[in-house]
């Protein structure tokens, strides 16, 4: 009998509940993880927690469906639980669960979102408290978060007028692909944290709306099930973090290009993962627990969800590898995460196909400067190099895009489009795939009017002359606080005190 024909009870499968046997339960399969327990990137005490039990729930925002199966050697595969005897974990309800299982009831519809910051602040008080850590946490005092999006208030417009403004059209053109806007929806890891269905909303949303979804190395969907999900024809990109076993890297990036991806963004600002105190601050939970205290392993669980499942990522990437890359693929090849114009130079001289100025939403290095500050230095420096423009080098922003305006600013100071994040995480998390497209009808909305009262009919009329970015490097903000962002976020809070 083959492990996928043998069917196990439940009562058999929880008496493998220790350190020395532990079987789990994922998506119905019974698995013996007993020696894989020390190889878990986010520790065995995790993993104890749900030994001889259901780990269904825990496992999914967490992992791609196949991380197991690919981890794991055939002979650990037990057989099938016979669903009639499985015992599930039962997550106690909490008094805190249950108010925010009303606040979900009674969030207000979706009409009632009229700009991105709506949906932030929607999710912020829907979602668990784990996932909202995790979206919106960034390094340290989130400085360089905040300032992603202020550094947009630092540059005004110079409309012009009686340009006949009866029609607009701000369809784009990013790395030869067709998108109805100057705007592509950047990678975010574990999508299902915040939804069951995880990055596959952005999928479907990109695909109704013509945008373009890149796919993030650490989806919480399978990269396959993202790809199926693509309407025929609907281009999607890839942000890869480089392992440190290049031939996984090989594997993912040709087959990636064989399955139809159409540019391979390269994470370089990343070597190591940035501290993201409210993510770390949400495992202090578990290690409380009785269980993993008995565990006696050593593993820190309190560096928060995407340290735990950072650890294959290679701090040793330079820029050699890059040569490299271009050798095992044709897919064109961007690097994301440049913020000086030095290293925008050495790109466009290694030949890549564009470079994102990013900060990693603010999550990596703290007082990092914003991708639209960059923008206007790396414009000036490949400029007097007359490496700008150039049709084969394109430049994108990400960070702090909430409005239309920030888009046509960039686009204005010499982007060829932005990239938007969390927005759609928190649009979704709120209120599933409506909520992704209610986000882009958002952004077409802002984005038409604005074309007009810029004296824009197309994107090339979106010209350097129309904005005023004298501003851009004085770090402070010029205008009142920005309370509608402002409002979504709390102060950084001190260490949680036990009662004794
Ligand atoms: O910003 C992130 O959280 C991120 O990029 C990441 C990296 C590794 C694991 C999980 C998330």
């Amino acid at each position: 009998m083959t492990s996928d024909e043998k069917i196990l009870s439940g009562d058999e499968v929880a008496k493998h509940n220790t350190r020395e046997s532990c079987w789990i339960i994922v998506h119905g399969k019974v698995y013996d993880v007993t020696d894989f327990l020390d190889d878990h990137p986010g520790g065995s005490r995790i993993i104890l927690k749900y030994a001889g039990k259901d780990a269904t729930e825990e496992y999914d925002p967490i992992h791609p469906p196949d991380a197991i199966t690919r981890n794991l050697h055939p002979s650990k595969h037990l057989g099938k639980i016979d669903p009639h005897s499985v015992k599930k974990v039962v997550k106690e309800i909490t008094a805190e669960e249950k108010e925010r299982q009303l606040r979900v009831e009674n969030r207000p519809p979706l009409t009632e979102c009229l700009n991105l910051h709506d949906f932030e602040a929607i999710a912020r008080s829907v979602m668990s408290e784990k996932a909202w850590a995790y979206y919106s946490s960034a390094a340290d005092d989130e400085i360089t978060h905040r300032e992603n999006h202020a550094a947009y208030h630092r540059i005004w417009f110079r409309p012009r007028v009686l340009r006949n403004m009866t029609n607009v059209d701000f369809s784009a053109t990013i790395l030869g692909q067709k998108s109805t806007m100057p705007i592509y929806i950047t990678a975010t890891a574990l999508g299902k944290l915040g939804h069951p269905d995880g990055e596959l909303n952005l999928t479907r949303a990109a695909g109704k709306y013509g945008l373009i979804q890149m796919i993030p190395t650490l989806a919480s969907c399978a990269f396959d099930d993202l790809v199926d999900a693509a309407q025929p024809g609907q281009p999607q990109f890839l942000q890869l973090y480089v392992n440190k076993n290049r031939e996984i890297v090989k594997s993912f990036v040709q087959h990636a290009e064989e399955r139809g991806i159409k540019g391979l963004f390269i994470t370089v600002d990343a070597p190591q993962l940035g501290r993201r105190e409210k993510d770390m601050r949400q495992n202090f939970e578990d290690i409380g627990s009785a269980v993993q205290q008995k565990a006696g392993d050593e593993v820190v669980r309190d560096q928060g969800a995407a340290r735990a499942i950072s650890t294959f990522i290679d701090p040793g990437l330079d820029w050699k590898d890059i040569t490299w890359f271009k050798t095992i693929t044709k897919m064109p090849i961007i690097l994301k995460g440049i913020q000086t114009w030095e290293d925008a130079v050495m790109a466009a001289e290694a030949g890549v196909a564009g470079i994102v100025l990013s900060n990693h939403g603010g999550r990596q290095l703290e007082f990092a400067r914003s991708g639209i500050e960059v923008l206007v230095e790396v414009v000036g420096a490949l400029k007097e190099r007359n490496l700008f423009p150039n049709p084969n080098f394109e430049i994108y922003v990400d960070g702090g895009v909430r409005r239309a305006t920030d888009v046509l600013k960039a686009i204005a100071s010499g982007a060829t489009a932005v990239g938007i994040g969390r927005p759609f995480l928190y649009a979704y998390s709120a209120y599933g795939q409506p909520g992704v497209e209610r986000a882009l009808q958002i952004l077409r909305d802002e984005l038409e009017m604005n074309m007009r009262l810029l004296g824009a009919q197309t994107l090339k009329d979106v010209v350097p002359s129309m904005v005023d970015a004298r501003s851009i490097t004085a770090h402070t903000t010029a205008v009142p606080e920005d309370r509608l962002y402002g409002s979504n976020y709390e102060g950084l809070q001190s260490a949680h005190i036990k009662e004794i």
